[in-house]
């Protein structure tokens, strides 16, 4: 499953982002460093079910009317404050965590209302444009401590006869949560002493960087967007590349509400229904929500997830099926599953994804919304339902 990290200030809303995503009771507060112990759960990303072009809607809980929700790995690690990868704050563990992640969710604090260390202060006192690079420069440094700290290693095995830089680059960086096809991607890129002995700290340093930008692409939430100074999201989209402006706490109000069967709401809408009794401050409080949603298009917790899985980490949704014509599984369940794919993916890798034993054991595949049969290589795009014959099913 993919997995999405919560990474930012401390104070910023990654918590209460966190619980809005995935409904878990975690601790919120406004003091930093709410969070010590990483939280993990399951999120998800929103699109349009294929069920929507037939007659009658799907089974999964994953469903609701055409809307389909297909999970990812969401976590949320302690706040880190500039310095961290020199211990400040609570330390550079937190780095860690983040090994494990496809792509950083930057939750930043876009009112201004905490300062670089977390602690809270009046609306736009803090320049929140001043954070957004910090946890890039954070994360650039710790790997870089990580490539130095191997380098005697290195220099050693540059001994052997049969010593190659790459292998040996490809063997420490894996070692952080780096594939091999993203050393040799960043490798080719870069220009290297093939001696180990004639690297300079700027060689190190670049590896790093260049390791980091294309393991860990990160988008910025400009969270507290209800209480933030317009001027501050609007600077904060100059200043980075993708920016969703959001009100996590907005998002977790809805979220309960729609819970409680007071409104009538799917999480990425861009507006809700009341439908239930609410007394005259509850609805003062769903109003406010829907005025910020009105301005940037829905609260921004599902628009960011869905950012993330969709454009920053290029991934579609695929849809197994044991039969093409109902698409149903062998219970009879229509659409039971979506799995999130690099896009380019062929029906082998689909087969993969499902079980080990179905991608070994694969014959052929048919698109079930064309009813023909597809080839090996066939590129797989959003929303196709794949009937898989495998000789293990
Ligand atoms: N106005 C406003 N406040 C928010 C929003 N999201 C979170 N907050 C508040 O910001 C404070 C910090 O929220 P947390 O979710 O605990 O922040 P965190 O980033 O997890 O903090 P640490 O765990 O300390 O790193 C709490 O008081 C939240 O209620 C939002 O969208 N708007
Ligand atoms: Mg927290």
């Amino acid at each position: 499953m993919l997995s999405l990290a919560l990474a930012g200030k401390p104070n910023a809303g990654k918590s209460t982002f966190y619980t809005a995503a995935t409904m878990a009771d975690v601790e919120v507060g406004n003091y930093p460093f709410t969070t010590i112990d990483a939280n993990r759960g399951v999120s998800y990303a929103r699109t349009v079910c294929p069920c929507q072009d037939r007659d009658s809607r799907c089974d999964s809980d994953n469903c609701q009317d055409g809307i389909r929700y297909v999970p990812v790995d969401l976590f949320d690690v302690a706040g880190l404050v500039p310095g961290a990868h020199e211990g400040r704050g609570l330390g550079n563990q937190f780095l860690d965590q983040l090994t494990d992640a496809d792509a950083i969710i930057h939750v930043v604090d876009a009112a201004g209302a905490t300062n670089a260390e977390g602690e809270p202060i009046e609306v736009g006192e803090h320049d929140p444009v001043e954070d957004v690079d910090f946890i890039e420069t954070e994360m650039d440094q710790w790997l870089g401590a990580i490539v130095s700290r191997n380098w005697e290693s290195i220099e050693r095995q540059s001994r052997s006869p049969d010593f190659d830089i790459d292998d040996a680059l490809a063997e420490m960086l894996t070692g952080v949560g780096a594939t091999e096809t993203d050393v040799a991607r960043v490798l080719r890129d870069l220009d290297y002493p093939e001696d180990p002995r004639e690297w300079t700290d700027d060689h190190q340093t670049q590896l790093a960087a260049d390791i980091r930008a294309e393991t860990k692409p990160q988008i910025v939430v400009a969270n507290k967007a209800d209480i933030a100074p317009e001027e501050n999201i609007e600077r904060l989209r100059e200043a980075a590349e993708l920016v969703v402006p959001a009100t996590a706490d907005g998002e977790l109000a809805l979220r309960r509400a729609a819970d409680a069967g007071v409104i009538d709401y799917n999480p990425g809408d861009d507006d809700f229904d009341i439908v239930g009794d609410v007394s005259g401050q509850q609805r003062e409080g769903l109003e406010q929500i829907r005025e910020v949603m009105a301005e940037y298009g829905g609260t921004g917790v599902q628009q960011a997830l869905d950012t993330v899985v969709y454009d920053v980490l290029d991934h579609i949704t695929a849809y197994p099926v044991e039969d093409d014509t109902h698409w149903t599984d062998a219970q009879g369940r229509m659409l039971p599953d979506a799995h999130l794919l690099p896009s380019g993916s062929t029906p082998v890798d689909l087969a993969y994804a499902v079980h080990s034993d179905i991608g070994d054991g694969y014959i052929h595949a048919v698109d079930a919304c064309e009813g023909r049969r597809i080839s090996d290589d066939h590129e797989l795009t959003e929303g196709d339902v794949v009937k898989i014959v495998s000789d293990s099913n």
